[in-house]
């Protein structure tokens, strides 16, 4: 049983891994037995996540490009290839948010979330991809969202790029399965990191609104969509293609309740 979820062999690269989400995932990965290479595009990310692994007495591999850039993309998976080896498993987790109304947004923030959050795992992956055709095996995870399925107000941007992101994950199932790779998102709810940080002030509107409307009745942990990582990175999801796993604590399936009437 757990070979299923052994990684030892298997080369893992996250993008902007340096922190939050990606730096659980990395974790999580390298202690299944995975190469772990993380990329961010700040240095000092990168110093302070190399310490977060040696203090789990676990190597990382890190490296400095822009996910959006496609000669970055190229050097930074060159470089992995020559010095550790083909990428066996990509999590396309970089990504940015603006919260701008529609009216206010200028078009280049638009752009720039979407160049970010869609067009850059499409970067990413057709860089990676060629070796995991070759090698009839692969894995590849892309860092969806709720808003992949919901809308809400200021954040036009981000969702139109994880709505997108969840199509690119089915299409490019369509494509690439048959090769034994298996190509899935992960959803994630509301989660403590950097990101959320601004809506999780104590007192603030979105902090009640999300703790009313999430029946786990928490925020999440990034330790939380690090699981859900390992599951779809691992074995276990050899049959699970195109999937978009939603790691919300229930939010999704929620509707919303009028106060009181859980306590019957
Ligand atoms: P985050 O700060 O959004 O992490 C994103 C990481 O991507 C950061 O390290 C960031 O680096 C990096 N990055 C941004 N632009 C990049 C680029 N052009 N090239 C390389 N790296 C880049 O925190 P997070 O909450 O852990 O988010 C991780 C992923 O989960 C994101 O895709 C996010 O959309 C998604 N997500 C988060 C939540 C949540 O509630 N937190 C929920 C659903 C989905 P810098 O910090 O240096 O900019
Ligand atoms: C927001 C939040 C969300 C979360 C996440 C929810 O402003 O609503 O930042 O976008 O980051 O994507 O799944």
């Amino acid at each position: 049983m757990k070979d299923l979820f052994d990684l030892t062999g298997k080369v893992a690269l996250v993008t902007g891994g340096t922190h939050g989400i990606g730096l659980a995932i990395g974790l999580i990965l390298g202690k299944a037995g995975a190469k772990i290479c993380v990329n961010d595009i700040r240095d000092d990310k990168l110093n302070i996540c190399k310490e977060s692994f040696k203090k789990e007495g676990l190597d990382v591999y890190t490296l400095r490009f822009n996910v959006t850039d496609e000669k970055d993309v190229d050097i930074g998976i060159s470089r992995i290839e020559k010095n550790i080896g083909p990428v066996d498993i990509l999590v396309n987790n970089a990504g940015i948010i603006k919260r701008i109304s529609i009216l206010d947004m200028a078009i280049a923030d638009y752009k720039q979330v979407i160049d970010v959050d869609l067009v850059a795992p499409l970067i990413v992956s057709k860089r990676v991809v060629p070796k995991m055709i070759q090698k009839r095996s692969g894995k590849i995870i892309n860092m969806c969202s709720m808003m992949s399925v919901y809308g809400r107000n200021t954040v036009s941007a981000y969702a139109s790029a994880k709505g997108g992101l969840k199509l690119l994950t089915q299409n490019m199932t369509c494509e690439w399965a048959k090769y034994n790779i298996q190509i899935n998102g992960i959803g994630p709810g509301y989660i403590i990191t950097s990101q959320t940080a601004a809506l999780r002030e104590d007192g603030h509107p979105f902090n009640d609104l999300v703790m009313t409307r999430t029946p786990a009745g928490r925020w999440g942990e990034p330790n939380d969509v690090a699981y859900a990582a390992l599951f779809l990175a691992s074995k276990a999801s050899g049959f699970v293609n195109g999937h978009i796993l939603y790691v919300d604590g229930g939010i999704l399936a929620n509707f919303g309740y009028v106060k009181g009437e859980n306590d019957l």
